[in-house]
C-alpha cells in the first residue's frame, strides 16, 4: 500500500534538512556548470562543506550542447585526468586535442560532485549577495520560478566563508557585488572587465590567471573568470573550463587550511 502524504512527507522532511544544513557552509558555489561543478568536487572531497545553487532544472551548464548541438567536447591534454578521474571515456583525435561525449561528461561531472559531497540544488537563484566587513560573506537566493514570474517575494539568506561565482559568461555574483557594494575588484580597472572576442588558445591560458579571488570573500572560476578579468572566449574546448574550477578549489582549501 502506497500512501501520498507519506511520500509528500518524506520529500519535504528530508529537503527541509538538506537546505537547513547549507544555510551556514565552508563554500558556496553559484552555477552548475563545468566549472562549478569540478571546484564543488574538489572542495567537497578535502571534507570542504559545500553547497552548489543552479538556477536550472537540469546541471551541466552549457556542456550539454558540446559545439553548435552537436554533443562532443575537446579538451586538452592537461584537463585530460580530470574527466578520466570522474570514469569518462576520453578519446584522442590528434596530438593534444581530446574528444568526449558531453552528455557523459556532464552525467559524470554531477555524479563525482554529489558523491563527493556537495548539496546541489537546483531550480535556485543567487539574486544577492551578503556583505559583511567589506567582504561577501553569503549568498541572498530566491526560487528561479519566482524570479521568472517576477513575483514579489522575498528571499532566504545563507552565509559562506567563501563564495565562488561560476556563472559562465554573465559573471552574474561578481557584478551584483560591484553594482550593489561598491566593492573594488581586484582587476586592472576595479571594475569588471567584461569579457573579449574569441581566441581559443589565449583564452584557455589566461582563465588560469582569471581563476582566483575577484575580492574579500568572492571568487570566481570558469568562463566568469575570463569576462571578469577581461579574457577572450573559447568556443567549444573545456579543458579550461574543468582545469579552473580544480584551481580555485585548490586556493581554497588553502584558504581554509590556514584559518584553523
Ligand atoms: C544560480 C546561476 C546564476 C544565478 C547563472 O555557463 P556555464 O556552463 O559556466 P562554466 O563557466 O562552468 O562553463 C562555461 C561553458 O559552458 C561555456 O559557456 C563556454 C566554454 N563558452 C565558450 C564560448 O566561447 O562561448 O554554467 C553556468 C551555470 C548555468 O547552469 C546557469 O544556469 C547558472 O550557472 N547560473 N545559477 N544563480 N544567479 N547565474
Amino acid at each position: 500500500m502506497l500512501d501520498e502524504i507519506t511520500i509528500s512527507r518524506a520529500i519535504i522532511e528530508s529537503y527541509k534538512e538538506k537546505l537547513l544544513a547549507a544555510l551556514d557552509v565552508d563554500v558556496a558555489i553559484v552555477g552548475a556548470g563545468p566549472a562549478g561543478l569540478v571546484c564543488g568536487r574538489y572542495l567537497a572531497r578535502e571534507g570542504r562543506k559545500v553547497a552548489l545553487f543552479e538556477r536550472k532544472l537540469s546541471v551541466g551548464g552549457g556542456m550539454w550542447g558540446g559545439g553548435i548541438m552537436f554533443n562532443e567536447i575537446v579538451v586538452q591534454e592537461e584537463a585530460r585526468s580530470i574527466l578520466r578521474e570522474c570514469g569518462v571515456k576520453v578519446r584522442l583525435y590528434e596530438r593534444g586535442y581530446y574528444l568526449a561525449d558531453s552528455i557523459e561528461a556532464v552525467a559524470a561531472l554531477c555524479l563525482e560532485a554529489v558523491r563527493a559531497g556537495v548539496r546541489i540544488f537546483n531550480l535556485i537563484s543567487a539574486e544577492d549577495v551578503m556583505i559583511r566587513k567589506n567582504r561577501v560573506a553569503g549568498l541572498v537566493l530566491n526560487w528561479t520560478a519566482v524570479e521568472i514570474a517576477n513575483l514579489h517575494v522575498d528571499p532566504i539568506t545563507m552565509r559562506a566563508s567563501y563564495v565562488v561565482d561560476a556563472t559562465g559568461h554573465a559573471a552574474e555574483v561578481v557584478r551584483i557585488a560591484e553594482r550593489k557594494s561598491g566593492i573594488k575588484l581586484d582587476t586592472k580597472s576595479g571594475k569588471c572587465m567584461g569579457e573579449g572576442s574569441m581566441w581559443a588558445e589565449v583564452a584557455e591560458e589566461a582563465i588560469m590567471e582569471h581563476s582566483r579571488q575577484v575580492c574579500p570573500g568572492l571568487y570566481t572560476c570558469g568562463m566568469a573568470a575570463n569576462a571578469v578579468f577581461g579574457g577572450p572566449r573559447m568556443g567549444p574546448i573545456f579543458g579550461g573550463m574543468l582545469l579552473s574550477g580544480r584551481k580555485v578549489a585548490a586556493d581554497i582549501t588553502k584558504k581554509l587550511s590556514a584559518k584553523k
